[in-house]
């Protein structure tokens, strides 16, 4: 008996959904189909450079360059990171005169890149957590010679 009613009610609800809903489709102002579109498809060179590896993962890529005057000194003094896997893509100038690379250094991670020469880059990844960190040159003295700065990441 009760099922019975259940099912009447749900078929007047049911009745009850299908008025009103009459819409006017018929105001579609004729054919949008004209050919026009035949090669707009297919035409998508997608050669988008994606270096800013947005998706997955969420970790950071920052850029850093060796001075491109030569002096021993990268073009940044302070990064900026978010916790997570940083990765530090160095390139050295062909303008400049050394061989150079980075290190990540600090709350006990120490992390650094390949040696590259004039022209040539390299990354350094390190899983980072909250706080201070050094980034420098290990190649001779060239940290003493200012090639350091501050990565902070929150
Ligand atoms: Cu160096």
């Amino acid at each position: 008996m009760a099922t019975a009613l259940t099912v009447i009610a749900l078929a007047l609800a049911g009745c009850g959904d299908d008025d009103g809903g009459g819409g006017s489709n018929g105001s579609n102002g004729g054919e949008n189909s004209s050919a026009s579109g035949g090669g707009a498809y297919g035409s998508g060179d997608t050669s988008k450079d994606e270096e800013t590896q947005a998706g997955g993962g969420g970790g950071t890529t920052l850029k850093l360059s060796a001075d491109p005057g030569g002096a021993f000194k990268f073009d940044k003094s302070s990064l900026t990171a978010k916790a997570g896997d940083v990765t530090i893509a160095l390139t050295n100038p062909s303008s400049a005169t050394a061989p150079h690379a980075v290190e990540i250094e600090g709350q006990g991670v120490e992390e650094e890149s390949d040696v590259i020469e004039p022209g040539g880059s390299a990354n350094v990844t390190a899983k980072l957590e909250p706080g201070e960190y050094e980034f420098y040159c290990p190649v001779g003295n060239h940290q003493d010679a200012g090639m350091e700065g501050t990565l902070t990441v929150n």
